[in-house]
Parts: structure tokens; sequence; C-alpha cells
């Protein structure tokens, strides 16, 4: 079944100049791109992308960091893309992340990771109705998917 998942190039990884690069790596594994934007995060959309964390200690640091430059949000989607998406970035303490992944290769700290991914298809609704309108995705059909997916 085809979903959609949230890709967030973090504060840090617009600020070191990895926007390009994270969207590439995602858009050369085969992944089919439907929204993309340059935005700032505020305190209110903080809360509600991450509502499950507000109560938890490091949220302050998290929220500040967040919302103290621009990110780049983008949408994918496809079959498993979730989980193809979870598979690229590695695993969210960048030091526990094979090389290869985007984590493993361009991030040290849990805190700096460079890249956000949505965690389930019903994440990846939720968080795409929180960063993008409708009209502002776009459905395409990629003249490569032949040969991406058999
Ligand atoms: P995100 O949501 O940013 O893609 O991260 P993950 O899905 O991989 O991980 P998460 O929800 O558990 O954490 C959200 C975000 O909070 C930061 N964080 C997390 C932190 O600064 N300190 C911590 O102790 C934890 C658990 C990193 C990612």
């Amino acid at each position: 079944m085809s979903e959609r998942t949230l890709v967030l190039v973090k504060p840090d990884g617009v600020q070191r100049g990895l926007a390009g690069e994270v969207i590439g790596r995602l858009e050369r594994r085969g992944l089919q791109l439907v929204g993309l934007k340059l935005m700032r995060m505020d305190e209110a959309l903080a809360a509600r992308h991450y509502a499950e964390h507000v109560e938890k200690s490091f949220y302050p640091g998290l929220r500040d960091f967040m919302t103290s430059g621009p990110l780049v949000a983008a949408v994918f989607e496809g079959e498993n893309a979730v989980r193809a998406v979870r598979q690229s970035m590695g695993a969210t303490n960048p030091l526990d992340s094979p090389p290869g992944t985007i984590r493993g290769d361009l991030a040290l700290d849990l805190g700096r990771n460079v890249v956000h991914g949505s965690d389930s298809a019903e994440s990846g609704e939720r968080e795409v109705a929180l960063f993008f309108r409708p009209e502002e995705l776009v459905g395409w059909t990629s003249d490569m998917a032949g040969w991406v997916r058999e």
C-alpha cells in the first residue's frame, strides 16, 4: 500500500548546507517527492509535531533547536516509504547509526541529528497534514517508476 512520510531537514542540516544532500539521497533511492518547502517551525507547530515529547525533560531544548532557523519539509510517497526513509536515516542517536545512513555519515549528536522522518504510516498522514496544505502536494507519474519497482 502506498503511504506518505514527512521528512524534515532540521535547522542543523540547513545551516550546514546538507538539505540537498539529504533530499538527494532519498530521491536517488527511488522515493517519489510529492511536496517540498523551506519554512520555519514556530512553537505551536513544534508542540503539535512533538506532542508525544512535550512533557519530557529534553523538550525545551528540542523546541528551541527546531525553531532556531529554517528547515526543509518534504513529503515522499510510495510503497513502504516510511520504512525506507527510516532505514536511510539511521537510528535517532547518530552514534548508533551505521555508516551509509544519513545520520551515520553526517551527524554525531542526538540533539543535532539532521533529519526527521515519520515513524509510521499513521504518523506520516498526521505530520504531512501539519506541515502542508492539500494543494501544496503534487501528485505526478514518475517515468522512472518501472525501473525502481518491479
Ligand atoms: P525525529 O522525530 O526527530 O525524527 O526523531 P526520532 O523519531 O528518530 O526520535 P524521537 O521521536 O524519539 O525523538 C525526537 C527528537 O528528539 C530528540 N531527542 C530525543 C533528544 O534531544 N533527546 C532525547 O533524549 C531523545 C530521546 C531527537 C529527536
